[in-house]
């Protein structure tokens, strides 16, 4: 719109680019008001089915490992702001497009949007979460925005040459009740009302449809009826003697659920109810086996502490959890379906087609993998799964963590592959032994300082964790009494700290004596590794 202005007030305005700058914005406007009217058409078909959701998901699935990295690293987990972001930049500009296309080829623009609607309605029938009516919104976000795109050309940037371009703003309160109230194109002030109340009322549409599509989701109002049983064997409370939260800016034992790291592909959090709910047992099994939810309650619960953590975490990164999980063990389900001999691997599937492929040893082992329904004594937050997720310790969540989980299929891992596979990511999955140094950073006084952090060495256990002050000497920390083999150890050094500027190394060693190993590794493909590293400024 800025396009609108005279640039020169002594030459006479080109005609041809002042229009341009009103096609585009019309293509933008009209593509807007389609997308918004395919969100009305979402409240129905569902939320993932709209243009926008359908080929940022999409672009998801198709977006290979180093970007996926590229994405955490930079963004952490506002990634998916940010994929919206782009892909909403990339419509306007082909919106942008295909307004000027039409203002100057008229009928050309038709096409262009008939094309990226068909190409948004293709990519919603790729999800498999939807069904062939996904493919409404697309159609009608290509029929609003070509019907509304030759509307608004033909009042803000008429084909033919000869128009009253005069600039000066002529608007006497006429705002935009309608096509008549705007007869006067060459005005800017009524172009601008014409677009900008087009474009007002669109996106308010937009986001009202988006409103009344979480306020229907049922997710969170299922959640709160559910009354969680107790575990058959509740775990006694962890004393906070137990652990060293009481030591400044360490991570806390526990991770409280709102901090709980997020990682996923879903844009839109899956919205299940309890009663849509159930798991089903499939592929090579004696027999196959589906659970509802009361099925599921019915069976004896266990408890667990668990940490979780993501394979993008980088040495010292924060993608990483730890959480009591209640739950049905996996054991006991897949027993009740009979796995057949040659079955290797669980191809767990969420409602939103995700998939992991997890060792069946690891999940009938006495590792305490469990279908968990419970965190901290909570039914699960809906963004970490409500109503049931896979949580199977010593395990990344890309192979094993299953949230919104829906299907566990047997099969062979050479017959089938999990969603990360196939885009650079190991097959197998299991977690690095890690260390992370909380405290100290930045400046501190010289003198008694404590350097502490968390470790783990999942399902071995950590037994010793390791300081050292300018790649000098290790020093042995204390460890909190806090833990098990399938969690993080908090740890503890107490630093003579002396002025200058000084680098902190921490290492890990497991309870089967390995050390964890220097030699720096990237996430992709399998996990990062190396010693995390601080710089510490002592101030004599
Ligand atoms: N349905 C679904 N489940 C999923 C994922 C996903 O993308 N979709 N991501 C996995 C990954 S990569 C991780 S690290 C964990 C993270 O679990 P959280 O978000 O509860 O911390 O979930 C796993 N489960
Ligand atoms: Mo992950």
């Amino acid at each position: 719109m800025t396009a609108t202005t005279t640039d020169r007030p002594a030459a006479p305005p080109a005609p041809v680019r002042r229009s341009t700058g009103w096609a585009a914005a019309a293509g933008v406007v009209a593509a807007g008001a389609g997308i918004a009217a395919a969100e009305v058409v979402g409240v129905v078909t569902g939320p993932g089915s709209t243009p926008v959701l359908a080929v940022s998901d999409l672009v998801v699935d198709l977006t290979p490992a180093w970007a996926k990295d590229a994405a955490i690293a930079v963004f952490g987990t506002a990634d998916k702001l940010f994929l919206l972001t782009v892909v909403a930049l990339v419509a306007a500009a082909v919106a942008a497009a295909a307004g000027v296309l039409e203002s100057r080829r008229p009928g050309w623009g038709t096409p262009v949007t008939a094309l990226l609607a068909v190409a948004c309605g293709a990519a919603a029938l790729t999800r498999p979460d939807l069904g062939v009516l996904g493919v409404l919104p697309a159609v009608v976000a290509g029929v609003v925005g070509v019907l509304l795109l030759r509307a608004l050309l033909a009042r803000v940037a008429p084909a033919p040459a000869g128009h009253d371009l005069d600039g000066t703003a002529g608007g006497t309160g006429a705002v935009a009740g309608g096509a008549r109230a705007v007869a006067a194109p060459g005005d800017p002030r009524r172009r601008a009302v014409l677009l900008g109340g087009t474009g007002a009322v669109a996106l308010g549409t937009g986001l009202g449809a988006r409103a009344v599509s979480s306020a229907r989701a049922g997710g969170a109002r299922s959640r709160a009826a559910v009354v969680l049983p107790a575990a058959a064997e509740p775990l006694p409370p962890v004393e906070a003697s137990a652990t060293f939260d009481a030591v400044r800016g360490i991570t806390p034992f526990r991770t409280p659920s709102r901090d709980f790291y997020r990682i996923d592909t879903a844009l839109v959090v899956p919205s299940l109810t309890t009663a849509d709910w159930s798991l089903r047992i499939t592929g090579l099994v004696e027999r196959e086996v589906e659970l509802g939810w009361d099925d599921v309650l019915a069976r004896s619960l266990v408890e667990r502490w668990t940490t979780l953590s993501c394979v993008s975490n980088p040495v010292g990164g924060d993608l990483v959890g730890n959480a009591l999980w209640r739950g049905v063990r996996t054991a006991d389900l897949l027993a009740e379906a009979g796995p057949l001999p040659g079955a290797d691997m669980v191809l767990s599937r969420s409602v939103d087609g995700w998939t992991a492929g997890t060792p069946v040893e690891a999940l009938t082992d006495d590792r305490g993998s469990m279908l968990a329904v419970g965190m901290d004594g909570q039914p699960l937050p809906v963004e970490h799964g409500f109503p049931a997720r896979l949580v199977v310790p010593g395990l990344y969540g890309y192979v094993s963590a299953t949230k919104w989980v829906v299907e566990m299929q047997l099969t062979r891992f050479a017959n089938a592959q999990g969603y990360w596979t196939p885009r650079g990511w190991s097959a197998l999955g299991p977690v690095k032994i890690s260390s992370r140094i909380d405290v100290p950073g930045g400046t501190v006084p010289a003198g008694p300082t404590v350097v502490a952090g968390v470790a783990w060495a999942m399902d071995v256990g950590v037994d010793a964790v390791q300081v050292r002050v300018d790649g000098g000497p290790w020093a042995e920390a204390d460890l909190s009494d806090a833990g098990t083999s399938s969690t993080w150890r908090q740890w503890r050094w107490e630093w003579d700290a002396t002025p200058g500027t000084h680098e902190l190394q921490v290492r890990a060693v497991d309870a089967a004596g390995e050390v964890q190993p220097e030699e720096p590794a990237a996430p992709a493909p399998d996990g990062a590794q190396g010693y995390d590293r601080v710089e510490v400024v002592v101030e004599g």
